[in-house]
């Protein structure tokens, strides 16, 4: 007779900081910063006035809203308007406000690994822009796309704002539409949003506010190792740090130990020693120009079929095709 094992599979989370914090340099990935509390601190980055990026989309929305709606509905076609990591969608109620307006015929299906996220959104939807048929789906993008693809052919709009696309390197990022346009058919279109590159202090004072947001939401992700895996870091020995670097567009964000510290996480039953001001590497919000954006298109095999720009210049939403 075998015998049984109680063997614990460990999490992706778990493996990721096993791996991050054993490697030298130390990295860890940003997708962990966001937990409840970590989207909360999100929600508030975006209300920062030093956080450019949110208004600048809004902006867009607001001053191109009609024109986005016709190329959404390309002549009252029946569509699927699909929200990759909608989080609170304040920006896109500006655009299913149109919509409604112009009577398109939509269903609109927010994706978002977090239930309490998609929870909040169905209800504000449902209270704010009743008319709007929506039906959310919890999950991993891909994951869910499957599932759509395989129930039926509507044409679908997928939406990637915020400039999400930003926080992966330019590999993933091609890996990632590529992957996008295994699931779309010929006439959907993909709507994303690409942070441009502008004064090098302005994208430094987004990631860098004096009131510590950024910072406690970029510490969110030892404090999640500490609440999740049982650890003892203390945060207050860790210091954000942003860099950014004009010539390549990327700021990276940075944890930075403040003295020769050793944290142990009992759940991996783990030591990881720091040296003074040795660093984990946690996110890179990655800043393009046109050229980077149409190698990007080019590269996983998209047409841009529009663009559209802030008055400022900083920022640009783009349809592929
Ligand atoms: C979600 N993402 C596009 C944000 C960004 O700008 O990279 C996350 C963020 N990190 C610090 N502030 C905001």
């Amino acid at each position: 007779m075998k015998r049984k094992t109680n063997m614990v599979v460990p999490t992706e989370f778990e493996k990721e900081v096993y791996e991050g914090l054993t490697h030298s340099p130390k990295h860890l990935s940003s997708k962990y910063i966001y937990d409840s509390y970590g989207d909360r601190l999100f929600q508030e980055i975006m209300d920062m006035p030093e956080y450019y990026l949110t208004n600048a989309e809004h902006q867009i929305f607001n001053s191109h809203k009609e024109e986005i709606s016709n190329i959404f509905q390309n002549g009252n076609e029946k569509f699927k308007l699909i929200e990759l990591g909608a989080g609170d969608g304040r920006k896109t109620k500006i655009l299913l406000e149109q919509l409604v307006k112009d009577k398109a015929n939509f269903k609109y299906q927010p994706i978002d690994i977090s239930h309490s996220v998609l929870a909040q959104l169905e209800a504000a939807i449902q209270n704010e822009i009743p008319e709007v048929c929506i039906e959310t789906l919890q999950g991993t993008y891909f994951e869910i796309l499957n599932r759509i693809n395989i129930e039926n052919g509507t044409k679908k709009v997928i939406l990637f704002l915020g400039s999400n696309i930003g926080n992966l390197l330019h590999d993933q990022a091609i890996d990632f539409l590529n992957h996008l346009r295994d699931f779309m058919h010929d006439d959907d279109l993909l709507f994303v949003g690409f942070d441009h590159k502008k004064n090098p202090q302005t994208v430094l004072n987004a990631y860098n506010d004096p009131a510590g947001i950024t910072s406690d939401f970029n510490k969110n992700i030892l404090a999640r190792i500490n609440r999740e895996m049982d650890a003892d870091i203390d945060l207050d020995q860790f210091l954000h740090w942003e860099v950014y670097d004009p010539e390549s567009g990327t700021a990276k964000s940075y944890l930075v130990s403040k003295k020769d510290q050793s944290v142990f996480i009992k759940k991996l039953d783990l030591k990881i020693n720091f040296n003074a001001w040795e660093t984990i590497h946690t996110e890179i919000s990655q800043k393009y120009d046109d050229h980077t954006v149409e190698w990007l298109a080019e590269q996983s095999g998209f047409q841009i079929e529009k663009k559209f720009v802030d008055t400022k210049g900083y920022y640009q939403n783009y349809v592929f095709a």
